[in-house]
């Protein structure tokens, strides 16, 4: 089995930059995802059998035709489940966030019809930057200043990744299996 899910890669000056986020906010209890593992889920599948893959990367590509590449630019850094009880520090996606929401719910939608359990919560785009072992208070002030730094950071989504995702001691390990281009052109 593999444990798999679909992501937009981030061009690595800007994960580089996002990797740096740790060393300016202090947190008791973070595990901060590392810079090369710095992404935009899509869609979580979970355990997966590999003679599964062909199809779930045939169902996308379907979809990939029916999408143009677009543009995202990053808004704020954000909290789930709230700023007061954090448990997941992300940064938010701007423009493009519709675009995004739209692919991950065509996405959804096809991986549904291959027997994949669909998302309770509606889709929201984030960035996860730091998971929080335990509910802290996040600093809305000194997050709102670091943001700035993200103003007009772009990305180009051109393309999309499905990822396979090992869980080890030292952290996930998360590698590329499939990358499809989203449709070109206006035809
Ligand atoms: O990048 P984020 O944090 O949004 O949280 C996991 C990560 O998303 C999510 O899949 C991405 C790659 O690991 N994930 C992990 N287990 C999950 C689960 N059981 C999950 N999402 C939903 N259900």
């Amino acid at each position: 089995m593999l444990r798999l899910f679909w992501a937009i890669e981030l061009p690595q000056d800007l994960r580089k930059k996002l990797g740096k986020v740790r060393e300016k906010i202090k947190f008791k209890s973070a595990k901060w995802v590392e810079q090369e593992n710095i992404h935009l889920t899509l869609k979580f599948l979970g355990s997966t059998p590999e003679e599964k893959v062909e199809e779930i990367r045939s169902e996308v590509e379907k979809i990939c035709r029916n999408h143009q590449p677009f543009q995202i630019s990053l808004s704020t850094f954000g909290a789930f489940p709230s700023n007061k009880k954090a448990r997941v520090l992300w940064f938010g996606v701007a423009q493009g966030a519709d675009k995004a929401i739209c692919l991950a719910k065509d996405i959804e939608k096809a991986m549904a019809k291959l027997g994949f359990e669909e998302e309770r919560k509606p889709y929201h785009p984030h960035i996860t930057l730091a998971r929080l072992k335990f509910l802290e208070q996040i600093d809305e002030e000194r997050l709102k200043l670091l943001a700035q730094n993200f103003e007009g950071s772009q990305v180009e989504v051109k393309e999309i990744t499905l990822f396979q995702s090992q869980l080890t001691p030292k952290g996930p390990i998360y590698t590329p299996l499939s990358r499809i281009a989203l449709k070109q052109g206006l035809g």
